[in-house]
C-alpha cells in the first residue's frame, strides 16, 4: 500500500500544478450522471489514470466520473475508487477542492475498505492518510515533498457546523435539528467543497457535516464508493462518528450500484448523537 500512498503524493503535485496553471470552464463532455464535465475534472482523472497504470499493486481503478471499472494489474490486490477532482465547480471562483481515494480489498463495500487519503488544494496543498485500525495522519506539502504534520483526534464535540443540500427541501426534523445547534451557538462553515468542508471539522477536532436525503433527493447526493466512504474511515478512526440517516454507520455501507449515493452524517460523537436523536433513531 506503500506505492499507492507515494503515487497520490505524485498525483497530488500534477493536480494543484494543473490547477495553479489556470485550466478553467467546462468541457463540451459530460459524465455518467449527466453532469457536464469540467476540463480539469477530465485532467485529474487522465493525471490518475497514468500514475496508477505502473502500481502492480492495484488491480483496477474506478473513477466518479466514469461508468465502469478500468482493470489495470491482474495480480493487484486492491481496487482504488477516487474522485478526482471533488467540487471542481467551485475552483474557478478560487475556494479549496479536493480529491478522494478509497482504497478497498476484497469488496467494494464500506467493511472492505483499507485505507483512505484525501488531499486539499487551497492556501497549502495538505493530504490526510487514514489506515484501517490507526488514526489518520495529516502531512503538508512543504518545499517539494509531504511532511508529517501530526495525528488526527476528534475531541467529544465541536462548535462548526457545515450544513449542505437545499435548505427548501430539507426534511422538518432535519431543519429543527440544524436550527437547535445554532441555537446552541454554533458556526456556520460551508464552501460546497466537501473536502475543505470536512477537513476542517477534523482539524478543529469536532463539529457537524451534514448532507442529508431531501424531499427531492431522498437518497443525497455524495456517493458511497468515492466521498462517503473514504471520509467515514477517517472520522471513525479519529475517534468521531459517520452515519446515515437510519442511525446506521457508514462503514456498514453496500452499494448495490458503483455510483450509489446515501445521506450522511459526520461529526464528534455529542453531535452524531443529536442527529440520532432528531431522525428518531437513537
Ligand atoms: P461538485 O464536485 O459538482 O462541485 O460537487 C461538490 C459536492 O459533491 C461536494 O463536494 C459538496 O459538499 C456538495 O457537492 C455540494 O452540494 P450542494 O451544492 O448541493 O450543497
Amino acid at each position: 500500500m506503500e506505492k499507492i500512498f507515494k503515487k497520490i503524493e505524485e498525483i497530488a503535485v500534477d493536480i494543484d500544478n494543473a490547477i495553479k496553471a489556470g485550466e478553467s470552464g467546462y468541457s463540451d463532455s459530460s459524465n455518467q450522471t449527466g453532469d457536464v464535465q469540467l476540463k480539469l475534472d477530465i485532467l485529474s482523472d487522465k493525471i490518475i489514470e497514468e500514475h496508477f497504470k505502473s502500481v502492480d499493486s492495484v488491480q483496477a481503478i474506478i473513477s466518479e466520473e466514469k461508468e465502469d471499472k478500468m482493470p489495470m494489474n491482474e495480480s493487484g490486490e486492491y481496487i482504488v475508487c477516487y474522485d478526482p477532482l471533488d467540487g471542481s465547480s467551485i475552483v474557478d471562483y478560487n475556494l479549496s477542492v479536493g480529491s478522494i481515494f478509497g482504497i478497498y480489498k476484497g469488496g467494494l463495500n464500506g467493511e472492505n475498505i483499507v485505507a483512505s487519503v484525501y488531499v486539499v488544494y487551497g492556501p497549502r496543498v495538505e493530504m490526510v492518510v487514514t489506515i484501517k485500525g490507526s488514526k489518520p495522519i495529516l502531512y503538508r506539502y512543504i518545499n517539494g515533498s509531504f511532511v508529517k504534520q501530526k495525528e488526527i483526534t476528534m475531541q467529544e464535540s465541536g462548535k462548526i457546523n457545515a450544513s449542505g443540500a437545499t435548505q427548501k427541501y430539507w426534511y422538518p426534523h432535519h431543519k429543527a435539528l440544524i436550527e437547535s445547534l445554532f441555537q446552541e451557538g454554533y458556526r456556520l462553515r460551508y464552501s460546497g467543497g466537501m473536502v475543505p468542508d470536512l477537513h476542517q471539522v477534523l482539524l478543529k477536532g469536532g463539529g457537524l457535516f451534514s448532507y442529508p436525503g431531501t424531499v427531492d433527493k431522498p437518497k443525497g447526493k455524495l456517493r458511497d464508493l468515492f466521498e462517503v466512504i473514504p471520509f467515514a474511515l477517517a472520522f471513525i478512526e479519529s475517534g468521531g462518528d459517520a452515519i446515515d440517516d437510519k442511525g446506521v454507520s457508514l462503514l456498514e455501507l453496500k452499494p448495490s450500484h458503483l455510483h450509489d449515493t446515501s445521506p450522511c452524517f459526520f461529526g464528534s460523537n455529542k453531535e452524531i448523537k443529536q442527529v440520532k436523536e432528531a431522525y428518531g433513531v437513537e
